[in-house]
């Protein structure tokens, strides 16, 4: 008989749950957030191309960096993990400055102990790309941290071990990524330790909700990038005047329709499969 799945947490758009003692599965489902709110409608589909797209990195990255993957379920939308003990950090690869990045920099000309050189705009790319740690709030926001707080927490070796690693993953995608039209401007890691103590990614990787994907056409640095994904949310949720505090507005029918377009778009020109394809059989994103 198989074991039940014991419900062990939600995240803002997942589920987790423990099958038998070392494994889990992790649930995505169609819930979108923007500005930090989950808002009351969902995109039909996002959870499977989040999914699809976790599936299909895992798999060519294997031989990177090995990964908690397991079996992409039937649904779409449920991967099969290892379980691992997992790092209390977050590792943010950057390859361009945005965001809380941006904002550092703005203050201080550094990010998480990165001294960058003077006059960069924002949304620039960087000559380097750079590992910003972060702590993972239990609640609230993540807190940027340095190299040795970063160290600090996890040890110094296994530091730098996931320093490299979050570092050639976010080569190998945003090579990727940029062939087929999409800057990969920055992405989050969550790496654990499996049980001989080898270093494993965890969670989504190279998601839209992990990670900024920008249109490379419409790339112009010196201000904020539209998101591939969600930026007629935005649009939508900025032209309403809304405080940005819960609950979140409805969202039209139009603004759902083009956004899962949207999410579909980036899932066929990163995995190279159709989407319809994925929906009839979605192992065609492990081949
Ligand atoms: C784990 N989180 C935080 C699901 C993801 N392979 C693993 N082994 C042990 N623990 C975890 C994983 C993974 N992945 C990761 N929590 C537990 C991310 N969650 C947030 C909620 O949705």
């Amino acid at each position: 008989m198989p074991e039940a799945a014991v419900h062990l947490g939600s995240g803002k758009v997942r589920e987790l749950y423990a099958l038998g003692d070392d494994r889990l599965l992790l649930v995505a489902s169609d819930r979108i957030s923007t500005f930090d709110v989950i808002l009351p409608t969902e995109v039909p589909d996002k959870g499977r191309v989040l999914t699809g797209l976790s599936a299909f990195w895992f798999a060519r990255t294997r031989e990177l960096v090995p990964n908690h993957l397991l079996a992409l379920r039937d649904d779409g939308r449920s991967l099969e993990c290892r379980r691992l003990e997992m790092l209390p950090i977050e590792c943010v690869v950057r390859g361009y400055l945005a965001g809380s990045a941006w904002r550092d920099y703005e203050r201080t000309g550094a990010v998480c102990g990165h001294r960058l050189p003077a006059g960069l705009r924002e949304a620039e790319r960087l000559r380097q790309p750079i590992v910003t740690p972060a702590t993972k709030a239990e609640s609230g926001h993540d807190e940027n941290i340095d190299a040795a707080a970063a160290a600090a927490r996890v040890g110094r070796a296994r530091y730098e071990q996931a320093e490299a690693a979050a570092l050639r993953l976010y080569a190998f995608a945003a090579a990727h990524a940029e062939a087929r039209g999409i800057i990969l401007a920055d992405t989050k890691f969550e790496f654990g330790v499996d049980g001989e103590g080898t270093l494993t990614l965890g969670d989504e990787a190279l998601t839209p909700d992990s990670s900024r994907f920008w249109e490379a056409d419409a790339y112009a640095p010196g201000g904020p990038q539209a998101s591939y994904d969600k930026q007629f949310v935005r649009d939508y949720c900025e032209s309403l005047g809304w405080d940005k505090t819960h609950p979140g507005p409805d969202l039209p029918p139009a603004v759902v329709t083009g956004t899962r377009a949207r999410y579909v778009d980036a899932f066929e020109l990163l995995t190279g499969c159709a989407f319809d394809a994925y929906l009839a059989d979605p192992q065609v994103v492990l081949r």
